[in-house]
């Protein structure tokens, strides 16, 4: 047994469900769940299982559910079976966004109450002050809205849990190194001041999914609204490397702490921001993706880690798995234990950090152009009181 001991004086949990594993999108469909089983078994291969609680998590009820989304959406989301036609010739669409990014495919139902129950009991964990810092990869799906699909997201676990954490605690800080814009939960919270949003992602209006998040969408426009100021965005570039993005990661997210003091954090960990992402166009790997994490650990504040996008399975297994090394702060050895399962499908390279394939994508983003991103980050934190 090559256990890992449990950190000394915090509580890390992990919430994982192996039924959710399972289920297909359908044949080439980029977002595949199978890769929680290749993030699970490297977690359990390390021994990290000895460091933390773990939780198979319950289903969310119908009802936690409509928490966020509506009733009607719900509903459909319940009933609702591959062979149904849902073509709706008024609106010529698929009923609630569904179609090619949002497919319907047997068990939606289940996987969407078992990733959402598994937000909700992480968060449960924090605001119960049984965990320190609660882990769910199967969650952060930050496209779905209150009535729609989007994205490949159907349920939005990080709004559900973060309307959890909003009973304990004033202000919740949410942070998103997904490769694509949080613009679920910016919509979701964007009224508000008592949730700080502030997403990390590839902008182009035009060409990249969802064309939202430009650096000067900061909330209602009134500043009467609380909400005003309390969105941020940092648009990027292809290729953005490993030393810019932590720089920047550290330059925007210390000062929001600083500023906002937030009493609780989410991070969503989307691992499609890492270099060779079938997706993703970012030339980051996989220990400054961590390096990120590692950051907003150092807050010391109760801390929800969630997973996201992330198209390339056994990159995305690595980093998660890292992620979660990095959480019960164990140090590991960079080469996958011998006998982990599935080896065969880590590639060339049986080691956490391979080298990616960062030769798709030309970096794009200068010095300056990112110094002026800061600035206008900061331009934003200076409206806010304290
Ligand atoms: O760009 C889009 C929307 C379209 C319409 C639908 N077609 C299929 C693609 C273009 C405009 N959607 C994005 C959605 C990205 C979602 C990211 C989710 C997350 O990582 O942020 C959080 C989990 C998109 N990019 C690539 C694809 N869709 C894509 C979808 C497919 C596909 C290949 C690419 C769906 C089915 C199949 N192949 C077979
Ligand atoms: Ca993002
Ligand atoms: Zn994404």
């Amino acid at each position: 047994n090559n256990g890992i001991k449990k950190p000394k004086g915090y509580t890390v949990s992990y919430h994982a469900n192996p039924e959710m594993e399972q289920m297909h999108f359908g044949q080439k469909h980029p977002m595949k769940p199978w890769r929680l089983t290749l993030t699970n078994k490297i977690v359990m291969a390390y021994g990290m299982h000895d460091a933390m609680d773990i939780y198979i998590p319950r289903a969310a009820s119908s009802q936690e559910l409509k928490d966020f989304h509506s009733g009607d959406y719900i509903d459909f989301l319940q009933r609702v079976t591959p062979s149904d036609n849902t073509w709706d010739p008024d609106s010529q669409t698929y009923a609630y966004n569904t179609g090619d990014d949002c497919p319907i495919f047997d068990g939606l139902y289940n996987y969407c109450s078992l990733y959402a129950g598994a937000s909700l009991d992480a968060a449960r964990k924090l605001t119960n002050h049984q965990s320190d810092i609660a882990i769910n990869w199967s969650g952060g799906l930050h496209h779905a809205k209150k009535a729609e699909a989007s994205g490949f997201c159907y349920i939005n676990d990080i709004v559900l849990a973060i309307l959890q954490l909003l009973l304990h605690h004033p202000r919740v800080l949410y942070i998103d190194i997904d490769v694509h814009h949080g613009d679920g939960v910016e919509q979701a919270f964007w009224s508000t001041d008592r949730v700080m949003t502030l997403s990390f992602h590839k902008y182009n209006r035009a060409e990249f999914f969802p064309g939202t998040g430009a650096l000067d969408t900061t909330g209602p426009l009134n500043n009467a609204s609380p909400g005003a100021h309390h969105s941020l965005n940092v648009p990027l570039h292809d290729g953005i490397e490993d030393a810019q993005y932590i720089k920047l990661f550290e330059d925007i997210v210390r000062p929001c702490v600083r500023h906002y003091k937030p009493t609780a954090i989410v991070l969503q960990c989307g691992a499609d921001s890492l270099g060779g992402d079938r997706l993703g166009c970012f030339n980051v790997n996989i220990k400054a993706h961590g390096a990120c994490v590692a950051f907003v650990k150092k807050f010391n504040l109760p801390l929800l880690v969630l997973g996201g996008g992330g198209y390339t399975p056994r990159n995305v297994a690595k980093a998660w798995a890292y992620e979660t090394s990095l959480c019960i702060g164990a140090e590991v050895h960079p080469n996958l234990p011998a006998h982990t399962p599935f080896l065969e499908h880590f590639g060339n390279e049986k080691t956490l950090f391979p080298k990616l394939d960062l030769t798709r994508y030309e970096n794009k983003n200068s010095r300056v152009y990112l110094e002026s991103v800061v600035m206008g980050i900061m331009e934003q934190l200076r409206y806010l009181q304290g």
